[in-house]
């Protein structure tokens, strides 16, 4: 077994380094009947003498003998437990914790007891597995032991038993990964073998079968030239061959005869009784030709992991490349500085080549938030928010003094019309500092790779921030200021024959629709004779005086002063709002664009300045701002760790090397 344990070594080393999970080495199970030799052709595979063997039904659940090369981990756990140094080969049993086994007749003793714990005392079985771990120094490979084929039940077997362990069998034999061992003596009648049956059933191509024959030192002489044929492969045609043995029979087991004996012995017995094809059979010869198939099934796995190693080996050297300390430090900042405005700008107007599909980003998050934070808020304000009919009537009053009001009373609407409007100075002005907000996270969504570059270096970090920063708040307090005294004008002045608003006056009431329609005709014709302005002015007296018209014989009842306010009232609530409305819309494009223009613009074209300005100049000209460069704790360790894995990939690659050269 010696290739294949080198060859299982070096891809051992390959597991460690890419996903474990990669690969799935083959798992060795052995099928045969009752007291076939199974369980004696695992232990000479395996090389150590501690699985239960005997007459009658033995192995009665299903073993499964992991062999572990272990690891320095493995060890520690082990001297945690025993603190004994000399010991180099251990077992473990899944089923009981924090015990180690180094005696290998003890390791018999706990499966027999496991064996009678899970499956009784009187001859049943389970398939429940017993799982033991064997840690060796030599390599990794699982074993799978079953309990033998029988017909018929005894003791407290059920009265289904064939079928009980056909199933379990099957568990095991039908895994793509499984090299079946179908288990024959040479002392019945081969053609009625059930393993070979079971074999042939879930290996039709006989891709993963071998054919092993045991018990032929206790043949009938007269048998001898059948079973030289069935050696032969003439009796039933196995792919992978059929290759006799001679295990341990019960005398030497109870002399305690060694393995290596034993061995010397099958050797000479072949040598002597089938001289032309001794060379063909034996355990050793079972073992190379296990090795053979194993070594091919194995080989499948190494495209897969190779490609998988030169996915992890590139993804490495890029990692390491941004990790790596700069050559020059001055150009390295430069550069680096320069990318992250680039980037940065390239993300704010969409000209990223990585544009992400999964999250807005950039300006397209500017103008969602545009959407979502401010015109639905902006827009949500209502326009006769804290205007009661109450204080309509007293400003309409209290602005006519000792005079009857007249039609429209535009010092009342004037002051009612500042007094709403106030209400969007908060929404627009806080707008401002969410879009601030957004621009100053913008630097987190710029090019990952740049990202992480300046994360690695904590004050340039900082430094650069804070220029962004500092770019932004120097804007703030005038946009904010900009914005505020272009509402403060509308507040002051109101624009009623602005063609806009009439518009709003109109379809705020759904009859002044003829008469505008009549009002535009007429405005259209004197547009020719440049009459435009009296044209409008008679067009808002005609809506407002229709929509009183509208108002008073709605309200009905009769023709007093108190009615005469209450259409007053109603008339300037509409006005008002339309007029609220009218400004609001102008607003809504006005907020954002200012923005855009006097930050989101201002940034993108001072940032790179900026940069060079307040982190580059300091940093070539101080000569203590190198603490500039220095790395975040841990950077420099996760460089090494990256540089070791990286070591460990190559030596992985190699061996995959040397593996398909074997
Ligand atoms: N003479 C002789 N005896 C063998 C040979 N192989 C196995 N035996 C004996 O056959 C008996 C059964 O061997 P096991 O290895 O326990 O067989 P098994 O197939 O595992 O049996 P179960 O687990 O009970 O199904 C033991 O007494 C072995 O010593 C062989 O090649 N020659
Ligand atoms: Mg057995």
């Amino acid at each position: 077994m010696d290739s294949l344990i080198q060859v299982i070594n070096k891809l051992q080393d390959v597991s460690a380094v890419v996903n474990a999970k990669l690969f799935d080495l083959p798992q060795i199970v052995v099928v045969g009947s009752q007291s076939s030799g199974k369980s004696s052709v695992l232990e000479s595979l395996v090389g150590k003498s501690f699985l239960p063997r005997g007459t009658g039904i033995v192995t009665r659940a299903p073993l499964i003998i992991q062999m572990v090369k272990y690891t320095n981990k493995d060890m520690k756990s082990m001297l945690d437990i025993t603190n004994d140094e000399n010991i180099k080969e251990w077992v473990r049993f899944s089923h009981i914790k924090n015990t180690v086994f180094h005696d290998f007749n003890d390791v018999k003793k706990e499966i027999e007891n496991q064996t009678n714990a899970l499956a009784g005392e009187n001859k049943g079985i389970t398939d429940k597995p017993i799982v033991l771990k064997v840690y060796t120094s030599s390599y990794t490979l699982t074993f799978v032991d079953l309990p033998g084929i029988t017909k018929l039940k005894v003791g407290d077997q059920p009265a289904d038993i064939e079928e009980q362990i056909q199933q379990l069998i099957v568990k095991y034999v039908q895994r793509p990964n499984a090299i079946i061992l179908a288990v024959v003596t040479a002392n019945t009648d081969p053609a009625t073998s059930e393993s070979l049956k079971i074999a042939k059933q879930w290996d039709p191509e006989g891709a993963r079968t071998i054919a092993v024959v045991t018990k032929l030192d206790i043949i009938d002489k007269g048998t001898k030239s059948d079973i030289v044929d069935l050696l032969c492969g003439k009796i039933i045609p196995v792919k992978l061959g059929i290759i006799g043995v001679v295990n341990r029979s019960q005398i030497y087991i109870n002399e305690n005869k060694t393995l290596e004996e034993t061995l010397k012995n099958e050797t000479e017995f072949f040598r002597t009784n089938y001289p032309e094809i001794c060379k063909m059979h034996g355990n050793k010869v079972l073992a190379n030709t296990l090795q053979d198939i194993l070594i091919k099934h194995i080989r499948k796995y190494i495209p897969t992991l190779n490609k998988n190693l030169q996915y992890t080996k590139t993804e490495l050297e890029s990692k390491l490349e941004t990790l790596k300390k700069p050559d020059c430090e001055k150009t390295f900042v430069l550069e680096l500085l320069s990318d992250i405005n680039k980037s940065y700008c390239e993300t704010v107007t969409g000209d990223r080549k990585d544009a992400s599909d999964e999250m807005l980003m950039g300006g397209a998050k500017i103008v969602n938030v545009i959407q979502d934070n401010f015109t639905k808020k902006f827009m949500a304000v209502n326009p006769l928010y804290n205007l009661s009919d109450k204080q309509i009537e007293n400003y309409l009053l209290n602005t006519s003094g000792i005079k009857k009001s007249s039609l429209v009373n535009h010092k009342a609407l004037e002051i009612m019309v500042s007094k709403q409007l106030e209400y969007l100075i908060e929404p627009a002005l806080s707008f401002v500092d969410v879009v601030r907000e957004e621009m100053f996270n913008i630097l987190d969504s710029i090019d990952q790779k740049l990202l992480n570059e300046l994360q690695r270096f904590p004050e340039l970090n900082n430094n650069v921030r804070s220029t962004l920063d500092n770019l932004l708040e120097m804007k703030l307090k005038n946009i904010k200021k900009s914005i505020k005294s272009h509402i403060k004008t509308h507040q002051k002045f109101l624009y009623t024959t602005n063609p806009n608003y009439i518009l709003h006056l109109v379809n705020s009431s759904i009859e002044c629709s003829s008469t505008f329609i009549d009002c535009k005709t007429t405005y259209f014709n004197n547009m020719k004779t440049g009459d435009i302005y009296s044209e409008i002015n008679k067009m808002e007296k005609e809506i407002v005086s229709k929509m009183y018209r509208d108002i008073l014989s709605s309200l009905g009842g009769p023709h007093d002063y108190k009615r005469e306010i209450n259409v007053q009232v109603k008339l300037h609530k509409q006005l008002t709002r339309c007029y609220f409305e009218f400004i609001r819309d102008t607003l809504r494009d006005f907020v954002p664009n200012r923005i855009n223009h006097k930050l989101v613009n201002f940034v993108l074209k001072k940032f790179d300045k900026n940069l060079k300005a307040e982190v580059f100049m300091p940093f070539i000209n101080n000569s203590s701002s190198g603490g500039m460069l220095a790395e975040k704790e841990g950077v420099a360790e996760k460089r090494n760790k990256k540089k070791k894995f990286l070591i460990a990939v190559n030596k992985a690659l190699k061996s995959l090397e040397d593996v398909q050269k074997q």
